[in-house]
């Protein structure tokens, strides 16, 4: 290649490589479609939002929301030691609001249809979360949004 082809090819991969100057503002994916954008969601695949309380409820904040946190002794699984904490939950014998998953108040069927779930899928872990603090530090916040406006 010579010189100039080289020189132009490189003026070619700038301008398609670099972001264009209109793009100025920050898109919120939102894979749920919650009203909560992802990296904002502490519940990512699981519609529990907007942002404002009382959605997004995360009783122990943890940065896992309620509505994807069966995990309520934080050792990233959901096993029968958590069935334990919801079964006293669940009959009034030691209420915690953990066990609240969709965060009406009270311990129902309805959140047990939530803990199953998760310990039917291989005790699994709670989540996911968009928070990159989620499951390390407590409090863990929902981040603020990025400089600039949001993209219409
Ligand atoms: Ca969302
Ligand atoms: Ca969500
Ligand atoms: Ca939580
Ligand atoms: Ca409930």
């Amino acid at each position: 290649m010579n010189r100039r082809l080289a020189q132009l090819a490189c003026s070619l991969l700038l301008l398609g490589g670099s972001p264009s100057l209109a793009q100025e503002c920050w898109v919120c994916s939102d894979w749920d479609g919650d009203g909560a954008c992802d990296f904002q969601d502490n519940c990512t695949i699981d519609p529990n939002g907007p942002l404002d309380p009382p959605e997004q409820y995360d009783a122990d904040l943890d940065g896992f929301g309620n509505a994807c946190d069966p995990d309520y002794n934080g050792d990233s699984a959901t096993t029968t030691a958590d069935f334990l904490t919801f079964s006293r939950s669940f009959t009034g014998e030691s209420i915690t609001p953990v066990t609240d998953h969709d965060g009406n108040g009270s311990t129902t069927t309805a959140d047990f249809l939530t803990f199953l779930a998760f310990f039917q899928a291989g005790n699994a872990p709670p989540g996911p979360s968009g928070y990159p603090c989620a499951g390390l530090e407590v409090p863990c916040l929902a981040p603020p949004d990025p400089p600039g406006e949001q993209c219409e």
